[in-house]
């Protein structure tokens, strides 16, 4: 019979230990909210993330800045002013986003997790003359920078054993972030004036949004494995009268031990986002970013990653680089390059 406690308690603290001990018993770095923890249990993290946008495509195909200009049609058209075709064209764009994120479990059952962001986005435009032509006017670069949105959410353990761990998590997006940036762009009419910025370069969503998702997660002696869905509802619209295109995205990773502080991860996800509907009046230009209709894209990205526990256990770090294998836009819209994430985390040791 004491054998047998012995043996349970053992199993317990094994389990215990994957939870914190071992550098695969978190996701790779770029999977949010992809753990519990344990009652009384907090933690702390920090992520920088970048990602780089270079070209455009209509559906899969690449198309230049002269294709665009010669066969997309202006949204606008039809308003006093506008021009027929799409006369602005973006050429690149690059997001910085600083996370600060906080988890907490008043119960073995809840992890609460609270992540506010810090953005900066710059996207570089070039301008052709007015009319029909192809004659490079100029070129101009747009830039916000700010509080981005703030995710609140509770993750419920529905199940775990000594390998395996399930939980859900439900949550709420708040619209820390302003949506009404303004910025200095340059017309085909060669005037530069200053605008409410289109919908990408906006650094929230202006609504409350519905946070869903289900994770599951399992490992052996050396290999992690898991996968992830999360979805971003967007219930309401935002006093802009819109709401931006709801996001679904699914993850799978696998994760090898190569030492006993080092993962190294492999993970491939699928991200759809909806369009825009209803559209902000103060957002009208001859540009693909400001049509509520071009935002709808289909990716499918692969990454690579590393996770270490450092020498003080208390800490973590990881990294991630994720480039996209397929992605179809309703464009024309930018094609995503490549992105990177690093994170620090910190649990207080109990
Ligand atoms: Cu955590």
């Amino acid at each position: 019979m004491s054998k047998l406690i012995a043996l349970s308690v053992f199993c317990l603290c094994s389990s215990a230990a994957w939870a914190n001990t071992r550098p695969d018993s978190h996701a790779p770095i770029g999977v949010m909210g992809d753990h519990v923890h344990k009652k009384g249990e907090w933690m702390m993290s920090f992520r920088t993330m970048r990602m780089s946008m270079h070209g455009n495509r209509n559906g899969t195909s690449s198309l230049s800045p002269e294709d665009i200009v010669q066969t997309q049609k202006n949204a606008f058209a039809a308003m006093p002013m506008q021009p027929a075709n799409l006369r602005v064209v973006p050429r690149k764009m690059n997001m910085e986003m600083q996370m600060l994120g906080a988890m907490y479990a008043p119960t073995d059952r809840v992890t609460l997790m609270a992540m506010t962001s810090y953005k900066n986005t710059e996207m570089d435009h070039l301008t052709f003359m007015g009319g029909m032509g192809v004659q490079r006017l100029g070129t101009f670069t747009t830039e916000t920078s700010g509080l981005g949105d703030t995710q609140v959410s509770a993750l419920f353990q529905l199940g775990s054993g000594i390998d395996a761990s399930w939980h859900g998590t439900l949550g709420v997006s708040l619209p820390t972030g302003d949506n009404e940036e303004i910025d200095e762009i340059l017309t085909p009419m060669n005037i530069r004036p200053t605008v409410r910025l289109p919908y990408p370069m906006q650094l929230g969503s202006g609504s409350f949004d519905l946070i869903s998702g289900l994770t599951y997660s399992n490992h052996s002696a050396k290999l992690g494995w898991g996968s992830q869905w999360r979805s971003v509802l967007r219930v309401k619209d935002n006093s802009d009268n819109y709401r931006l295109g709801d996001e679904h995205q699914l993850s799978t990773w696998g994760s090898y031990m190569v030492a006993p502080s080092v993962s190294l991860s492999g993970r491939l996800t699928y991200m759809h986002k909806g369009n825009i509907r209803g559209k902000d009046a103060l957002i009208m230009a001859p540009v693909q970013t400001a049509d509520p209709n071009r935002h709808k894209r289909q990716r499918l990205d692969a990454g690579m990653g590393a996770n270490w526990i450092l020498s003080n256990e208390n800490y973590r770090l990881g990294l991630e680089l994720t480039v996209p294998v397929w992605q179809r836009l309703s464009g024309p819209q930018m094609e995503t390059d490549w992105g990177l994430s690093l994170g620090l985390q910190w649990s207080p040791s109990s």
